[in-house]
């Protein structure tokens, strides 16, 4: 894949390159994503880990997993969705993704923000007993039972699991999101070149704080989560499609219009 291949950049050297010019212009750059990752980051990290043993009930677990599939799944959508908005706020702040066209940035969204849901999906996540702070409390796999896609719900907790190993930064979480979201590989682009100034303006970001933080070999591990994250991505994506087919009326009238337009 195109993304693995990881290639020191110097923006003096491209004579197309809007960001970054001189090492404040880096910092800046920087400061901007984590601003708006923080902005946009509905909890802070301090909070969910005060709130990390506030699990559910039995009483509580069992009412999720007697509910039915479609009323389970437009649940956990709406949940998604809202998530999703946090995600298009923060893209909007990352310096020159507002540049972009329209199209591309759809483009970008399309593909890219479930992704992010789930590289910020770490920082709601409790591995000492495998919960996701959802609902307001910390739910385990079993509270999911009812979407019948156990290998989805499984997967995603892995991943979330070995992202939590990486003990990232919220400042290096911030960069490796924008990373995520703005990929000029992605299909339907109008404008690939100004997509992938973007995109290397941000790599150079992350590999400036890695740097800073004496943590450059985790640049590695973080590809290696890229590819990961596509997989679970298409996964999402065809348990959405069997989904519909089984509850046509559901996906179509009672999912929010925003989950329908990024992922239908
Ligand atoms: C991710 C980080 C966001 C807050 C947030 C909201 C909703 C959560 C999501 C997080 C993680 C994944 C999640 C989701 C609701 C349902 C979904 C728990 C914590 C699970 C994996 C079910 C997916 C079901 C689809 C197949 C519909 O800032």
């Amino acid at each position: 894949h195109d993304l693995m291949a990881i290639h020191p950049y110097n923006p003096l050297e491209d004579p197309y390159s809007l960001y970054p010019h001189s090492l404040r212009n880096i910092d800046e750059l920087c400061a901007n994503i984590v601003r708006s990752h923080r902005e946009t980051s509905q909890y802070r990290v301090e909070e969910l880990h005060a709130l990390r043993w506030k699990l559910f009930n039995r009483e509580e677990i069992q009412a999720y997993q007697s509910k039915s599939v479609d009323e389970m799944w437009q649940h956990c959508a709406i949940r998604l969705t809202e998530a999703v908005q946090y995600v298009v706020e923060f893209a909007k702040h990352i310096p020159g993704f507002r540049m972009l066209s329209q199209n591309d940035q759809i483009a970008l969204l399309k593909t890219g923000s479930m992704e992010v849901v789930l590289v910020r999906m770490s920082r709601f996540f409790n591995t000492e007993n495998n919960t996701v702070f959802f609902d307001g409390k910390f739910a385990g796999t079993e509270v999911f039972k009812s979407l019948a896609c156990g290998d989805l719900i499984t997967a995603v907790f892995d991943f979330a699991h070995g992202m939590c190993a990486l003990k990232l930064t919220e400042q290096q979480i911030a960069l490796f999101s924008a990373l995520v979201l703005i990929n000029a590989d992605r299909p339907c682009l109008e404008d690939k070149g100004r997509v992938q100034r973007v995109q290397r303006s941000v790599e150079f970001g992350l590999t400036h704080i890695l740097h800073r933080d004496n943590q450059e070999s985790l640049m590695h591990k973080l590809y290696q989560r890229v590819a990961v994250l596509r997989s679970l991505c298409s996964l999402h994506m065809e348990k959405l499609r069997w989904f519909s087919q089984r509850y046509p009326l559901t996906a179509h009238s009672l999912f929010p219009p925003l989950y329908k337009e990024l992922f239908a």
